[in-house]
This record gives structure tokens, C-alpha cells and sequence, in this order.
């Protein structure tokens, strides 16, 4: 059989050797073979790699391929979860020897280790658990789609020194945001690292490590621990499936609201501060602009016109004020107003202002734009119509 593991799209290996074991491990999945995958992982071992680095270098760039060729339709399901299998089963052999280099175990603190609800995805969370055990951590590995409010009462009892979420697909958000609400409200000592292709921007810069590999995962854990406590991001108050103000019940919990607040209120500052700081930029820039009309400045404007039943806007309407505001932060942004026809209340027009027209469309593509779409709730969002889409060219600021 002819290999299909072309060398140069094989995104994680770094390097010659490891990336023809990468090849002949991606052929012995698309064979079906266990026993060839497992001789390739043990040439590795005999040539000196880490555990770890097949792992990340061998086994996880195969199934990137595995995972591109099933997108293109030249593999099916079944032979996607045969790759994974023989993967699985490679693992437990490398886990043979992570284990066997641990003469005693260097650290008993806990770590937690699930994949959020909705998440399937576990093949990197296992290398993760076990690279971590063979290091001597007390691993809880709890697997995949894990229910918020199970993790929640589990790691109330079990008050991990660490947590690491799986977040592999860009699926539901909320759930993420409530699994880290929960662990940092039942066990605010437990650090939290994450992990998995979908963790979304807002996360990502919000102090969570996010752990790409599993060669690294020690070294981030240890950090970690000797580090301070983490605070609870604002992002992960805007990202909750209820929002800030009620539990994934409901019910509304002053305390933690108060909380979640104060904090919010500090974060909400900051941003705002930044905002005022852009408009003001931007004036400056007009400013100068008077002064010297010749040096070009610019202004874009997109107009959303929504129309929505009158009974419904005020939910709509309640909706934006309480806006993720990450648009906020994107390079480019100026403001964003909503406003209300005062002769018909269901006719509603978002404005929003940008520095040029790319900066607009480079956050439309954005994580960010994805997540604060993601947000609305569906049964709002069928209700609302977009009549018009407008988008003002780009003018100059001639005067103030
Ligand atoms: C195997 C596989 C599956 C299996 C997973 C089985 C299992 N037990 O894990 C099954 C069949 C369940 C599956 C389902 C789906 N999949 Co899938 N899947 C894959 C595939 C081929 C391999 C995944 C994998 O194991 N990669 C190798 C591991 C080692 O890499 P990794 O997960 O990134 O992990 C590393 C790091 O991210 C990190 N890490 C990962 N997790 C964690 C957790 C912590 C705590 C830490 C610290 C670090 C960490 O460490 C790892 C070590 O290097 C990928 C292809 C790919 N590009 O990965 C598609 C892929 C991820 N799947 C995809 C899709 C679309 C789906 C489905 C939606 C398909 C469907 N229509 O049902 C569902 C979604 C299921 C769900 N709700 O989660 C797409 C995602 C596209 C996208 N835009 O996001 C991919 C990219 C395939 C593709 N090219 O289209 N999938």
C-alpha cells in the first residue's frame, strides 16, 4: 500500500526521524494493525524518544491524518474509531514504561482530569493522565462528557490539587464556563489548566495554561502548584450557559453573585478604560486630522437592521446590555450602540463603528465573533430577521 502520510503535513513532527515513525504509524492505522503500530512506538523507544514524545510526535500527528483523511470522505467512521483503538491500545505499552520509570512517586498531589459535557474527544486527555501519573501525581482520570453538575459535586469531595479540562470541540461553550465556575466555587485552592483544540480566545488569555502537549504537561502542572491561587476570569461570568446572575438551575445565589460581581465590576473597568482609551485615540487621530487634512484618517461603519416581534424586543434588547463585550477588545473597534425605533419597537439597528474595514472583518472571523454570536439564545435568535445589512464605506473624518 502506497502511504498516504505525506511528511510535510504532518504538523507536530519536528523532526526527520520522528516523522517517518509518525508515517509508519499513520500506515499501520489505515491497515488496521495493532501489532505493526505497536512495533513502530517500540522502534521509537529503542531510539531513544521519550514516551512523551511519541506520544505527541508519533501517535498524535497520525491521527491529525487520520482525522483530515476522514474529513475529506477517503476514510469512514469505522475506520476512524479502528485508528483510534490501535492508538488507545499503543498507549497503554508506552504507559508500561512512563510507569516503570517511576521508582517512587515524586508527588502525591491529586490531579483531576475530565473531558467538559459534550466533549468526546479524550485520546490527548489520557496521554495527559498518563505522562502525569508516571511523573507520581495521584491521577483522577474521569474520561469523556462529563456532566457539569458531577464534576461540580467530584471535586467537592475530592479537592484536586489540579484540574484539566478536555475541551476538544467547539461545541457548547456555557458548559466549559460552567465546569470552571463550579471548581473554582467548590474548590477555589485547585489550579485548572486546559486542553484540546476548541478552548475559545476568551479563555485562552484569561490565565488558564493551555496545554498543547503532553511533553510539557509536567512542567505546566509543577508551575502550577508553585504559583498563586487563580482567580476566576471575567470571561468565564460572560461564557456561562445562564449567565452571571443564577446557577445552571436557576436559582439565584447572592453570595456568589455578589462575588462574581465585585470581581466583574473590576474586570469591566479595565475594559472599559481601554475603550475610552481607543475612542480617545481615534479623536486624537481626528484632531490631528483637522490640523492636517492631507494625512488620512478613516472610519467604517457596519448597520445591522433586525427586526423582531414588539413583544419580544425587550428581551432583545436585554440581551445586548448584557452583551460579552469582546468585540470591545478586537484591534480596530471604536463603539457599538444599539438603538430602538421609537415608532415601532421591534425595529432595532446595531451600529457599530471600526477603524477600517479589515479590522471589522478580521473580527468577524474571530474566535471572539463565534463566541459572542454563540451566546444568543437560540429560541431568541429565531425570532429576530435581519432586513437589512448595511455597511458604510469607508469615509474620512474631516471634522468634529
Ligand atoms: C478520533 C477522533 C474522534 C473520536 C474521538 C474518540 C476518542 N475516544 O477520543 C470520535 C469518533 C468520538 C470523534 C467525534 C467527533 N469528532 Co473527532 N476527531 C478525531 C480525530 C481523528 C483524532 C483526535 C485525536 O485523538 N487527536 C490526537 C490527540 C492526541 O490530539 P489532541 O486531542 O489535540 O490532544 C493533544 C493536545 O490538544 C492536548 N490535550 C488534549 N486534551 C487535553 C486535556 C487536558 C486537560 C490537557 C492539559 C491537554 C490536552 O494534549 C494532547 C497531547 O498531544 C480528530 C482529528 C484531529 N485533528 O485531532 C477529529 C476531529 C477533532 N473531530 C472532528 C469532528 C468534526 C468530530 C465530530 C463533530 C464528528 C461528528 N459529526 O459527530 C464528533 C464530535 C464529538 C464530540 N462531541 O466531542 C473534527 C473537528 C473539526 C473542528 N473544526 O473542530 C476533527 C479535527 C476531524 C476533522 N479534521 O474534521 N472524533
Amino acid at each position: 500500500m502506497t502511504s498516504q502520510f505525506d511528511l510535510t503535513q504532518l504538523r507536530h513532527a519536528t523532526d526527520a526521524r520522528a516523522a517517518a515513525l509518525a508515517r509508519r504509524f499513520g500506515d499501520a492505522l489505515r491497515a488496521g494493525d495493532g501489532a505493526s503500530a505497536e512495533r513502530v512506538a517500540d522502534d521509537a523507544l529503542a531510539c531513544g524518544m521519550a514516551p512523551e514524545a511519541v506520544q505527541s510526535l508519533v501517535i498524535a500527528p497520525a491521527m491529525v491524518r487520520i482525522g483530515e483523511l476522514w474529513e475529506q470522505r477517503a476514510i469512514g467512521v469505522a475506520d476512524e474509531h479502528l485508528a483510534t483503538a490501535i492508538s488507545q491500545r499503543t498507549l497503554l505499552r508506552l504507559f508500561e514504561v512512563l510507569s516503570a520509570k517511576r521508582v517512587r512517586p515524586r508527588s502525591r498531589q491529586r490531579v483531576l482530569l475530565a473531558a467538559v459535557e459534550g466533549q468526546q474527544h479524550v485520546l490527548g486527555l489520557r496521554m495527559i493522565a498518563d505522562v502525569l501519573e508516571g511523573a507520581g501525581f495521584d491521577v483522577l482520570y474521569l474520561g469523556q462528557d462529563v456532566p457539569v453538575d458531577s464534576l461540580r459535586e467530584f471535586v467537592l469531595r475530592h479537592q484536586p490539587a489540579v484540574a484539566g479540562l478536555a475541551f476538544g470541540i467547539a461545541a457548547d461553550v456555557g458548559c466549559l464556563a460552567d465546569a470552571l465556575w463550579s471548581i473554582h466555587e467548590t474548590a477555589p485552592q485547585t489550579r485548572i489548566m486546559l486542553g484540546g483544540r476548541a478552548v475559545p480566545a476568551a479563555l485562552r488569555t484569561s490565565g488558564y495554561p493551555l496545554v498543547a502537549t503532553s511533553m510539557e504537561v509536567v512542567d505546566v502542572v509543577d508551575a502550577l502548584l508553585a504559583g498563586p491561587d487563580q482567580q476566576r476570569p471575567l470571561a468565564v461570568d460572560l461564557l456561562r450557559s445562564d449567565g452571571p446572575r443564577s446557577t445552571s438551575h436557576g436559582e439565584v445565589q447572592t453570595d456568589a453573585i455578589a462575588a462574581a460581581l465585585a470581581h466583574a465590576v473590576d474586570d469591566t473597568s479595565a475594559i472599559a478604560r481601554e475603550h475610552i482609551r481607543r475612542v480617545e485615540a481615534y479623536r486624537e487621530g481626528g484632531r490631528a486630522l483637522a490640523a492636517d487634512p492631507g494625512r488620512g484618517s478613516a472610519m467604517y461603519v457596519s448597520m445591522s437592521r433586525l427586526a423582531i416581534a414588539p413583544q419580544r424586543a425587550p428581551e432583545l434588547v436585554a440581551a445586548f446590555r448584557a452583551r460579552s463585550r469582546l468585540a470591545d477588545q478586537a484591534d480596530g473597534f471604536v463603539d457599538l450602540q444599539v438603538w430602538q425605533s421609537d415608532r415601532d419597537a421591534g425595529e432595532i439597528v446595531m451600529v457599530s463603528r471600526w477603524r477600517d474595514r479589515e479590522s471589522f472583518k478580521a473580527y468577524m472571523k474571530s474566535d471572539e465573533h463565534k463566541v459572542s454570536h454563540g451566546r444568543i439564545d437560540p429560541d431568541l435568535k429565531q425570532d429576530i430577521s435581519l432586513r437589512r445589512l448595511e455597511h458604510l464605506h469607508t469615509y474620512d473624518v474631516v471634522s468634529e
